[in-house]
């Protein structure tokens, strides 16, 4: 075969051949240790190496890269350290993930490298947030994100491509078109001549190279990098090659015709390139027993170590500890205003305003924004439109269309994009049009922004704002109360305030916070509550609990339109003793004050707007029955939506709303 190589010097061109060689020795003692059953899964990037090289080495060493399951090359060439490699890939206590991940599943800041969940798609859109961190910071880089063929089919795939494009976001999506993706052919994936042919569609500039030509991969990105740096637009690059293994070598080959091995063992790239290196006297038969006597020594001995590491010790309190990165708020609790809201940092004055709920969001947003210069605000029309609750009217006149920015309607790829502004060490605000919506967004929340912390020590630095709940006669799709789906993952924090000053100092809290926040604004109290508001910036410690309401007879532990229900049934009942225990953060929850609540009046009605099966009261009642049972003077008993879907019709909803049979209840539990 032969190679163009244009004016690159002896140095480069051995410098390829040497990075090819590393991952390919690598992968060759890997399916030696697999056969010995001394690795547990292998997934092979063998005939592939010229892609992870070419493109490791196009990119400068800070440029961050989100490479898959076949990208040993990225590693290697980044010159990570073997030793820990492999102990990673052992499952080895001083791997990269503490023996948490599997294989390629991890990152490594210290080399710019983002690695994988298993869902593929996601890392297009965390490398279109690091290069829109790039393009806001003014640096001239680039970022590169992989993806198989089979990846394309995913909707990531999409709505990363489409606002990387209307972003003009300096990223290049890499096609690694091998034929295969799991047995899958690319004619049962695709229906398109080439995949190269979609960049036309999401107006963006599209290559279609030889995978297997190192030097046509390494060229062709060096060129495309230095022209994305000047001018930045993100590029679609297919290299079309081979995978000569098994998807992983457990799953083996069966389905792939032989004849189409024979055809791609010749293009082997390590080999073709080593024999033209050769041919034009670059690199000898010497120089080369050299380096593979070299690498194998340097192999060996790491694998040494990584063998004879011993296997991970659990430490439950790391493991839980570790779930969430650590957070030392400001602690201020000197001022003179009286501290009922768990106040952490306290307002500077006693000056306020009466505040609806709605603008209490606002004056939140607005001083994070003054406070923050790296804070990003994204939803859909929150610039000129100011977001169809007006919640961030006037905001682009501040803080300018960088800072709030107006999204495409994909919400997968902003929220993952939050997660690349976190790696380049930027806060993030994701605003979710409604509550109902962040079902698009659900991978990249429970599966990305909750575990990376814990899988490898990468905060997401994102906080998601959603305009949640009924009442508002809006149906099934635009009244949903699931808060429920997120306080079941590790790693969220969930909190939902009932009042203007816990949402300004919640808020202000959360985007203050380095973990990734769900955060619930009732729709129906944005301008049906109002209150005095501090007018200075002041945060109230996520996980409090409040008693806004002391009692002796019942305890109603509740949030969200809960607490106002409450609130209105407790006024209109003064004979009635009943204590009110707004929970303001369901993850984590105070579990001190409801258990000091519950023992206090034996008698404790969990109430939430959700629905009952599997709702968030069901964990509280658990907690009680199994912490307070012999303070209980009666069951715990829960009130909570029908478990149906959100009706339309005002009647309907009424009657779907646990608000009608409050009063029922309570009494059940006070005569009980
Ligand atoms: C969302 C999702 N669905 C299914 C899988 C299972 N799976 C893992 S790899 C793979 C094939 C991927 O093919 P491709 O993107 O072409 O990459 P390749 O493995 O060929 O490099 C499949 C189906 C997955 N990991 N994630």
């Amino acid at each position: 075969m032969e190679y163009n190589r244009g004016s690159l010097s002896d140095d480069t061109l051995l410098k390829l051949y040497r990075n090819m060689l590393k991952p390919r020795m690598i992968e060759e003692k890997m399916l030696l240790l697999l056969r010995k059953g001394q690795v547990s899964k292998w997934f092979s990037g063998i005939g592939q190496e010229a892609i992870s090289v070419g493109a490791t080495m196009a990119l400068h060493e800070d440029e961050y890269i989100m490479p898959l399951h076949r990208n040993l090359g990225v590693f290697t060439t980044r010159g990570v350290e073997l030793k820990k490699l492999f102990a990673q890939l052992q499952g080895k206590a001083s791997g990269y993930s503490q023996a948490r991940e599997r294989s390629f599943h991890f990152g490594i800041n210290q080399h710019h490298i983002v690695g994988m969940i298993s869902h593929l798609g996601p890392q297009l859109s965390v490398a279109a947030g690091v290069a829109l961190a790039h393009k806001l910071s003014k640096e001239q880089k680039v970022s590169l994100a992989f993806t198989g063929d089979g990846g394309t089919s995913e909707g990531e795939f999409h709505e990363a491509l489409n606002t990387a494009a209307v972003w003009k976001l300096p990223v290049i999506f890499l096609i690694e078109n091998n034929g295969y993706g799991l047995s899958t052919t690319t004619s049962e994936q695709y229906a398109c001549e080439s995949l190269v042919d979609r960049a036309v569609g999401y107006g963006m500039k599209g290559y279609k190279i030889d995978g297997n030509d190192i030097l046509e991969v390494y060229n062709t990105i060096s060129l495309i990098a230095e022209r994305m740096r000047e001018n930045p637009e993100p590029v679609l690059l297919e290299c079309m090659t081979f995978r000569m293994r098994g998807h992983e070598e457990a799953s083996g080959t069966k389905y792939v015709p032989q004849e189409l091995f024979d055809v791609w063992g010749k293009k082997d790239p390590l080999t073709n390139y080593e024999n033209w290196l050769l041919s034009e006297k670059i690199l000898t038969e010497d120089s080369i027993k050299y380096i593979r006597e070299k690498y194998s020594r340097e192999i060996n001995d790491a694998l040494d170590f990584a063998l004879n590491e011993a296997p991970p010790v659990p430490d439950t309190e790391k493991e839980l500890q570790d779930v969430y990165a650590p957070y030392k708020p400001e602690v201020e609790n000197t001022s003179a205003i009286e501290n009922t809201h768990n106040f952490q940092i306290m307002p500077k004055s006693a000056n306020h305003t009466k505040k609806r709920l709605v603008d209490a969001v606002q004056d939140s947003l607005k001083q994070s924004m003054q406070k923050y210069e790296n804070l990003v605000l994204m939803g859909q029309d929150i610039a000129e439109y100011g977001g169809v609750f007006k919640v961030t009217e006037g905001f682009i006149e501040e803080f300018g269309k960088d800072r709030v920015r107006n999204t495409t309607l994909c919400e997968s790829a902003i929220v993952g994009i939050g997660l690349g502004l976190s790696v380049k060490k930027y806060k993030a605000m994701v605003e979710m049009q409604f509550a109902d919506f962040v079902t698009v967004a659900f991978n990249q929340i429970v599966n990305n922004l909750a575990k990376i912390y814990w899988r490898w020590g990468q905060n997401a630095d994102v906080v998601v704002r959603m305009p949640t709940g009924a009442g508002v006669g809006a149906g099934p799709f635009h009244s949903q109360s699931n808060e429920a789906w997120f306080t079941h993952i590790p790693g969220l924090k969930v909190v939902y305030p009932a009042t203007p000053i816990d949402t300004k100092g919640l808020l202000n809290a959360s985007i203050e916070d380095p973990n990734p926040v769900m955060f619930f604004e009732h729709k129906a109290l944005y301008r049906s509550v109002t209150e005095e508001v501090y007018d200075d910036y002041y945060t109230i410690e996520i996980g409090k609990a409040r008693v806004i309401r002391s009692g002796e007879d019942l305890s109603i532990i509740t949030y969200g339109a809960g607490v106002h229900w409450a609130l209105k049934y407790a006024d209109e009942h003064p004979d009635e003793s009943i204590e009110i225990v707004d929970l303001r953060t369901l993850l984590p929850w105070d579990t001190e004050t409801v258990l000091a609540s519950a023992k206090k009046t034996g008698k404790v009605l969990v109430l939430h707007e959700d629905t009952l099966t599997g709702g968030f009261g069901g964990e509280i009642a658990a907690y009680i029955a199994e912490h307070a049972f012999q303070n209980l003077d009666a069951p715990v008993m829960r009130l909570a939506s029908l478990d149906t879907p959100v009706p339309f019709a005002v009647e309907l909803e009424a009657n779907f709303l646990p608000v009608g049979r409050l009063e029922a209840k309570i009494k059940e539990l006070l005569e009980y």
